[in-house]
C-alpha cells in the first residue's frame, strides 16, 4: 500500500486536531547551543552521512517538509553513535517535518550514544521501531525524546533495550504522541507485535506528558502503551494519557528476569472507548498492570473504560510483586492476582458520568460534589504533589484519581491555574 505524502500529511494533521484537547503544552527546548547543520527534504538521502560525520554536540536542524526515508532496505537507519547530537525541526512544529520510512526502512532513528536528543518532528512508518535506543556494548544515558509524533510503527514506536552491557539509563520520553492509526493497524505483523514504549533493563527513565493511543489489533494482544520491564529500575511514569490501547501501562510482565524494580506510576489517564478495541480478539485487557513489580507505587491514576475490560482496570500479579496502590480511581475492578500490596482509598467501579469525556480520553472530574473529590489519602510529600494537569494538590484533601478538580477549565478541556511542574505559567 502506498500513501502519497499529501494524503499522509492530511491524516497526520487530522490526528493532531484530535490531539488538541489532550494535554497542556510543554515548554519548547532551548535554541541549539553548539554547531548547527541545516538540511531540507531534498537531503533525505544524505541524512545518514550527515549524522555519521557530525562533530559531538552538533544539532541537525530539519526544515519543514516531507523527508522520504524509504530508500534502501530494512537495514537502513539514521545512526546516532556520536555523543551529544540533536535532530530536531527548525520550526519546532513536529507535524511540519515528517520522516517517512514507507515500511521499507527498518528503523528511522537508532540511538547508540549518550546525550542524543530527538525533538519536534514526526517519524512515520518504520518497518520495525521508528526510534530504537541501545547502548553500544557499554551503558549510555541522557537520551531525550521530546515532542515527537511517532505514527504507525511496524513494531513498537519507541524501543529501548541493551546490547550486551549497553543499557540506556537516566533518559526521558516526554511531550510526545505515539500512535497506531486505523490506517497503520493492518501493517502490524507477528500476532500484534507492537506497542508504544517498550523498555528493557533501563534504569531511571522519566516518561511524562505523552499521548499514547491506538495500540491494539484485530487479532493478537498488543504490548502496553507504556511498558517498562525485563529488569527496568526506578521508572517514573506520570501525567500521560494512554487512550484506546489494549494494555495501558505496565511494570514487568512476570517474575525475575521479566520484572521491574522500584518506580512509580502516577497521575495518568488511561481511557478506552473505541468500539473497535472492545470488538477485537483481545479487547481492552487492562489499564495498569503490575506483573513482577517489586517495590512499585501506583498513585492517583484514573482508568476509565466505556465497556468492561477483559481482565481489570488495575491489577498486580506474581509472587515477587510488592506494590503500593493509593488514590486510584477506576471504572472496573482492581484485581489481586498474587503478590503483596498495600492499598489506600482506591475506588473501583466508578460511574462513567464522573468524567468529562471517556471516549476522548478526557478523564477530568466534572462535578466538584462527586464522591472522589476530597476523599483521598494524603500521601507523603513528593509522592504525588501535582495532578494530571501539573497543578498542586494543595487543599489538604486530595481528590481520588489523577485530576484534582476545582480550577477553571480551558476551552480545550484543560484547567488553568498555577505555576506548574514545568516552571511555566499555564495560561
Ligand atoms: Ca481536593
Ligand atoms: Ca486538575
Amino acid at each position: 500500500m502506498t500513501i502519497r505524502p499529501t494524503l499522509f500529511a492530511a491524516a497526520a494533521l487530522a490526528a493532531v486536531a484530535g490531539a488538541a484537547a489532550a494535554q497542556a503544552p510543554c515548554p519548547p527546548l532551548p535554541p541549539p547551543s553548539g554547531p548547527v547543520v541545516e538540511r531540507w527534504p531534498a537531503d533525505a538521502g544524505n541524512l545518514r552521512a550527515t549524522i555519521a560525520g557530525a562533530a559531538p554536540g552538533t544539532t541537525i536542524l530539519l526544515h519543514d517538509g516531507f523527508y522520504d526515508m524509504s530508500g534502501g532496505d530494512a537495514t537502513h537507519r539514521l545512526v546516532f553513535s556520536t555523543p551529544g547530537l540533536t535532530l530536531r525541526s527548525a520550526s519546532g512544529d513536529r507535524e511540519a517535518v515528517v520522516l517517512d520510512g514507507g515500511y521499507v526502512t527498518g528503523e528511522l532513528v537508532s540511538i547508540q550514544a549518550s546525550d542524543t536528543t530527538i525533538a519536534d518532528l514526526t517519524l512515520a512508518r518504520a518497518y520495525y521501531h521508528p526510534i530504537h535506543a541501545s547502548g553500544p556494548g557499554v551503558p549510555i544515558q541522557g537520551i531525550l525524546i521530546h515532542n515527537v509524533h511517532v505514527v504507525d510503527p511496524g513494531e513498537q514506536a519507541v524501543k529501548v533495550n541493551p546490547v550486551g552491557a549497553g543499557t540506556v539509563d537516566s533518559s526521558t520520553l516526554e511531550c510526545s504522541h505515539l500512535e497506531l492509526t486505523d490506517v497503520g493497524r493492518p501493517f502490524i505483523r507477528n500476532s500484534c507485535y507492537t506497542g508504544g514504549l517498550d523498555a528493557h533493563q533501563a534504569t531511571g527513565w522519566l516518561v511524562r506528558r505523552n499521548r499514547v493511543e491506538g495500540f491494539w489489533c484485530d487479532e493478537g494482544l498488543s504490548e502496553h502503551g507504556i511498558h517498562m520491564w525485563r529488569q527496568c529500575v526506578d521508572s517514573v511514569v506520570e501525567e500521560n494519557l494512554v487512550l484506546d490501547c489494549a494494555r495501558g501501562i505496565g511494570f514487568g510482565l512476570g517474575p525475575g528476569a521479566d520484572g521491574h524494580t522500584g518506580g512509580v506510576i502516577r497521575n495518568n489517564f488511561v481511557a478506552a472507548g473505541d468500539p473497535g478495541l472492545f470488538g477485537s480478539a483481545a479487547g481492552f485487557d487492562s489499564g495498569i498492570a503490575l506483573w513482577g513489580a517489586e517495590g512499585a507505587a501506583a498513585s492517583h491514576n484514573t482508568v476509565a473504560s466505556s465497556q468492561a475490560p477483559s481482565a481489570s482496570s488495575m491489577e498486580w500479579r506474581f509472587i515477587s510483586t510488592s506494590v503500593s496502590l493509593a488514590n486510584n480511581l477506576v471504572t472496573d475492578r482492581i484485581w489481586d492476582r498474587g503478590g503483596a500490596a498495600t492499598t489506600a482509598t482506591n475506588s473501583e467501579y466508578a460511574p462513567l458520568a464522573l468524567f468529562a469525556d471517556v471516549a476522548a480520553g478526557d478523564l477530568h472530574l466534572v462535578d466538584p460534589g462527586s464522591a472522589p473529590v476530597d476523599a483521598g489519602t494524603v500521601l507523603d510529600p513528593g509522592d504525588a504533589d501535582l495532578d494530571f494537569d501539573a497543578q498542586p494538590r494543595s487543599d489538604g484533601a486530595p481528590d481520588i484519581g489523577a485530576d484534582e478538580i476545582g480550577q477553571p477549565v480551558f476551552a480545550d478541556g484543560f484547567e488553568s491555574g498555577t505555576t506548574s511542574f514545568w516552571s511555566t505559567t499555564v495560561p
